[in-house]
């Protein structure tokens, strides 16, 4: 098939998904092109043409900053309906509803539409991100005018259709990591014990408020109360700063490392004890899977999709949602227990292997061959040719 991968070029786990599906799909022999406005983190793959609007632009457009300018909006439409129809796409597969609902569905209605099914993958702040009740009519009115919506977790799945207020569920496909990518460390059982004498938290994230890193900072001043452990973070964002001054006013000098971004972060991964998410609300939590894949237990708020991908007591525990005491606590009892913590750290493995990339390609294709039959994309296109452009523009 010929297919059209669309995502944000952003550090986030959302262009990473999208980039290890458009990926793996060439490796199963499909067409692929990706587009994205500036250029992305991690590489395209072997056999996918890249399309960028501004090639060395080393600009990340963030999802969280909305609403795109209109002339990005245009000229990155533009570029779409361009390779839609050079390459006789058959399938557009937008990574976020903001702003690309409003661009597939417009799609959709074009004279293209008729040859190009649309499909839109929700992920975090699309359902999350505290839009005004307009702004999620408009949301769910073109996300109702495009073939198929997904989602990457079963939570976040349901938080859209309520909010958004969308005719039917969006399928789930969740997120998944490529074999390979992410290996534990290979570690005896006195090597273990000995690396749990200086625990490592690592934390990686784009440090927005939804990450609630006074949450982190609060979490490791108790955990630094009763072990002797260091905190990792790996990333940078809005809140890091504000981060950094508390942690300063409350971990001891040389407990905690300013990792930035970092294009290792499977290595510096398997180099950590336990992977840390204090989000507020997660739909899915791509670095608790690609912790777990790497033999990290992950700690985790019961929020969101989390509990979907983090079993408690398997491959990691769970706390309530926004109470860093009861995290610490958890921390603490598993990071003295190597025991225990090596049990999770072999469940954290093979809890990773129900998100593979074998299985989440498979169903995206399933989909993308049902949908690219003619017929099938007569019967999915809006009934109204022409959209409100105004209305929807600015989801
Ligand atoms: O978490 C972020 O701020 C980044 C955002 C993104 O653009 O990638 O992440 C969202 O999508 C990821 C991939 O599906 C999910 O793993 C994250 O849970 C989700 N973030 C939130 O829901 C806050």
């Amino acid at each position: 098939m010929r297919i059209a991968i669309v995502c944000h070029s952003t550090l986030g786990g959302s262009a990473h998904s999208a980039v290890r599906l458009a990926a793996a799909l060439a490796r199963r022999g499909h067409s692929v092109h990706l587009l994205s406005p500036a250029s992305l983190p991690w590489p395209a793959g072997d056999g996918v043409t890249h399309h960028r609007l501004d090639p060395d632009s080393a600009r990340l457009y963030d999802p969280s900053s909305t609403p795109w300018p209109p002339a990005l909006f245009n000229r990155f439409e533009a570029l779409l309906h361009r390779v839609t129809a050079a390459h006789a796409i058959q399938i557009a597969h937008f990574h976020y509803a903001i702003p690309f609902a409003s661009m597939g569905a417009r799609l959709a209605a074009s004279s293209l539409g008729a040859r190009c099914a649309v499909i839109v993958t929700l992920h975090g702040t699309d359902v999350t991100g505290g839009a005004s009740g307009e702004a999620q009519a408009r949301l769910g009115a073109a996300l109702m005018r495009v073939a198929v919506v997904t989602s990457v977790s079963g939570a976040s799945a349901r938080q859209a259709q309520s909010l958004l207020r969308l005719s039917v569920e969006p399928q789930v496909i969740h997120n998944f990591v490529t074999a390979g990518e992410h290996r534990p460390a290979d570690l005896s059982r006195e090597q273990h014990r000995a690396r749990l004498l200086r625990p490592r938290l690592i934390h990686v994230s784009n440090f927005r408020a939804v990450k609630s890193p006074g949450s982190l900072a609060r979490l490791f001043a108790v955990v630094r109360a009763q072990l002797d452990g260091e905190l990792w973070l790996v990333g940078d964002g809005p809140e890091l700063p504000a981060l950094r001054s508390a942690l300063e006013q409350s971990a001891p000098h040389g407990t905690v490392r300013y990792l930035g971004v970092r294009r290792d972060v499977p290595s510096l991964l398997t180099q950590a004890d336990l992977v840390v998410l204090t989000s507020l609300d997660e739909s899915f939590g791509l670095v608790a899977l690609e912790g777990m894949a790497s033999g990290v237990p992950v700690l985790a708020p019961r929020v969101g999709g989390i509990p979907e991908v983090v079993t408690d007591n398997v491959s990691g525990v769970l706390f309530r949602g926004g109470d860093f005491t009861h995290a610490a606590e958890r921390a603490v009892a598993l990071l003295s227990d190597p025991d225990r913590h090596w049990m999770l750290r072999n469940g954290a493995v093979a809890r990773a292997q129900a998100f593979t990339e074998a299985r989440s390609v498979a169903e995206y294709e399933g989909l993308y061959e049902r949908l690219s039959h003619p017929d099938a994309i007569a019967a999915t296109r809006p009934s109204t040719p022409r959209l409100d452009v105004a209305a929807t523009r600015t989801v």
